[in-house]
């Protein structure tokens, strides 16, 4: 068999707009919910949002079944806990505060098997590798892959272009909630320093080369992102969105 292919890479390298959700819930339930409504991508938070390994394997597994590809943020770039994504499936990382090129290289080191990295090899246990299902696995996987990395510090931007050109780091997202906080605006992401500092930073990472994503949990600023080279956008997190659906319909009777 072969492995699935990557979509949301393939899409990211040319460039295609695309959109998606954070899951934060833990719930292979909710996030099979969420599969069925037309994102490009649901990611799965384990940097803020609850996590077990078990529990992230059910909510791939979960998804898989639908035309939607599941990310994982890790809640750390130790190697060992990515060589435990990759191993229960993930296929994409969305790695934040990565604030120097040596971290970006670390984290490709972390993802890919010697001769290119240091990932350790145990393919019978792991569903990445479908258990030693997927024939010529070593063949097909590296293609597989994607690297995503946050930009979210004051140190990440002045790195920013020598972490842009690091290879297989893929795209590059802004986590406007830790920039602002970083730029001295904690909570304040519509703060106009903070949206000139995105806007040229999107710039710079269009003009790389590489793809150019964003959290962007109001809709209404999606165009102004694209228009400064974003492609990939997270269009908020499932626990505001239900949060905001409940308020909404309990004020539409009970106001
Ligand atoms: C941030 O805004 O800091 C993020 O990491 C995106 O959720
Ligand atoms: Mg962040």
């Amino acid at each position: 068999m072969q492995l699935p292919p990557n979509t949301f890479k393939s899409s990211l390298l040319k460039h295609h707009h695309q959109t998606g959700l954070f899951m934060g819930m833990n719930s292979p339930v909710s996030a099979e919910i969420l599969a069925t409504c037309g994102f490009d991508f649901l990611l799965i938070d384990a940097e803020h949002g609850l996590y077990d390994l078990p529990t992230l394997q059910a909510q791939l597994q979960a998804v898989a079944a639908y035309p939607v590809h599941g990310l994982v943020r890790p809640v750390s770039h130790d190697p060992a806990l990515i060589r435990q994504l990759l191993g229960i499936g993930v296929q994409s990382l969305l790695v934040p505060m990565v604030n120097t090129a040596a971290q970006a290289h670390a984290l490709v080191d972390a993802m890919h098997y010697p001769p290119r990295g240091s990932r350790g090899v145990g393919t019978g246990l792991e569903r990445g590798a479908r258990w030693n299902a997927a024939d010529n696995y070593f063949d097909q996987v590296a293609e597989r892959l994607c690297l995503v990395v946050q930009i979210e510090s004051l140190e990440g931007l002045s790195n920013l272009d020598a972490i842009c050109a690091v290879p297989g780091v893929d795209g590059v997202f802004i986590g406007p909630n830790d920039l602002a906080a970083a730029m001295g605006y904690l909570g304040q992401v519509r703060h106009p320093t903070v949206i000139d500092t995105i806007h040229s930073t999107l710039k710079r990472i269009r003009a790389s080369g590489k793809a150019a994503g964003i959290f962007c949990a109001q809709p209404e600023h999606a165009g102004d992102w694209h228009n400064s080279g974003a492609s990939f956008l997270a269009l908020g997190a499932d626990t505001a969105l239900l949060r905001n659906a409940a308020l909404q319909l309990r004020q539409r009777v009970a106001p």
